[in-house]
């Protein structure tokens, strides 16, 4: 067996972490037969709703003012400011400058329409493929809305035009908007009723496994407010408890929980307008404890939350932490999060998703997330052979291997 010497440590961790494929378990892509919701392209990438929220803190008009744009005077008014007028100092903006940078592209532009013209060229499908090509994304798993109408349509027509594009089932309007969830499931034809009466549960049930049938998801999913307790007398609680978490279990899907969000803190910025707030983990803890035979899969939006998420899973061998979502994913708190998950976790949880909604970011969030789990496993094994172990590179591989794809592989019961 070879060994690894410190001084080259680095640069085999940096190898190993760029050589191996990840499999993107959060995201907000479509395969291109999803269209239109499948989002690629340059204007889409410069008015991704983060830069949206960039925008108000360098440009004086107002949200009412920037909706009634186009979508290409949207991206020439946030590339004028952010890019020509200021520097693209923030994680988003150095975000579009690392994709117009993948395609050769001048970052320093003064506008565009060379980026435009670049793009214009592509097609779809092979567009996507390179893509997923130039970030090493071997899987991508989508967030799919099993009431939107486009999703109806491409799932009734045997589903994603590309198979690397795999299903999530989402579950936000039922578990958050119950009134709303009922109008809907009625109009599909499911006898449920808002208190819950008759055969309220059993249809939900059958919707569920329905739609688990359809879409083969590799998990189901919901993003839960700051405020979310479990259990409370809500009826979330009640569906949980008597659908969702029954469903899961028995057909062997686990229930991924995003929990944290303040939605609508400033509804006029639209999806840009959501925050952050502190949740309490001992509502995970007890839907870990009160569920053993479940897997959970949970991200919390907060910073603050992020010590006592990897407390929990050293006591819950059900719960995989995942991610550092959002307004966590910039390097500075990735490198934060990733180094106590290892410290309290080793290689047992899963790093990082993209949460991409436009095609081309993977490219960029993939590059900079990367570029951190190798700073901080390197950091790692450093102290390791520091205290005597010594190293190989097929050690370091296998445990870049569980990280980037092989954890969620097993988690979710993927061959
Ligand atoms: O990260 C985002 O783009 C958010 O707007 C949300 O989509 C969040 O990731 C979610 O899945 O709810
Ligand atoms: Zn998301």
């Amino acid at each position: 067996m070879e060994y690894i010497q410190t001084e080259n440590l680095r640069n085999e961790v940096e190898q190993s972490v760029l050589a191996a494929p990840v499999i993107d378990i959060h995201t907000h892509l479509f395969a291109p037969n999803f269209e239109p919701l499948a989002l690629w392209g340059i204007d889409e990438v410069v008015t991704y709703h983060y830069l949206i929220a960039e925008l108000f803190r360098s440009w004086n008009g107002t949200p009412e003012q920037f909706w009634a744009m186009s979508k290409t005077q949207q991206a020439d008014l946030i590339w004028n400011v952010l890019f020509v007028r200021n520097t693209p100092l923030s994680e988003a903006c150095r975000g579009v400058v690392a994709v117009l940078t993948a395609f050769g592209l001048d970052s320093s532009a003064p506008d565009l329409r060379e980026a435009r013209e670049f793009f214009s060229r592509q097609t779809p499908d092979e567009h996507f493929e390179n893509v997923l090509r130039i970030a090493n994304v071997s899987e991508l798993v989508m967030t799919n809305d099993p009431f939107n109408k486009t999703e109806q349509r491409v799932w009734s027509e045997g589903g994603p035009s590309n198979p690397k594009f795999r299903a999530a089932l989402r579950m936000d309007p039922l578990l958050n908007d119950w009134p709303l969830a009922v109008e809907k499931l009625s109009a599909g034809g499911y006898e449920v009723h808002q208190d819950f009466s008759g055969r309220t549960v059993k249809e939900v049930r059958r919707f569920l496994d329905e739609w688990i049938e359809l879409m083969r998801p590799l998990y189901m999913a919901v993003s839960l407010p700051w405020d979310f307790r479990y259990p409370d007398d809500s009826t979330r609680t009640k569906l949980l408890r008597e659908a969702i978490l029954p469903a899961s279990r028995e057909q062997k899907v686990p229930f991924a929980m995003m929990i944290g969000v303040a939605r609508a803190v400033n509804p006029l910025l639209g999806d840009a307008g959501d925050a952050v707030g502190h949740s309490d983990i001992r509502s995970v803890e007890y839907v870990c404890r009160e569920n053993p035979d479940n897997r959970f899969l949970v991200t919390l939006l907060s910073r603050e939350n992020q010590h006592e998420l990897c407390v929990a899973a050293r006591k819950f061998g059900n719960l995989m932490p995942f991610g550092c979502w959002w307004f966590l994913n910039n390097p500075s708190i990735i490198a934060e999060i990733t180094c106590e998950r290892v410290e309290m976790l080793g290689a047992s949880f899963i790093p990082q998703h993209s949460d991409a909604r436009i095609l081309e970011q993977v490219i960029y969030k993939w590059k900079h997330s990367r570029r951190v789990i190798a700073d901080v496993l390197h950091a790692s094994y450093l102290e390791l052979l520091h205290d005597g172990r010594r190293l190989s590179r097929a050690e370091i591989d296998r445990d870049v291997a569980r990280l980037l794809s092989g954890n969620f592989r097993e988690w979710v019961g993927l061959t």
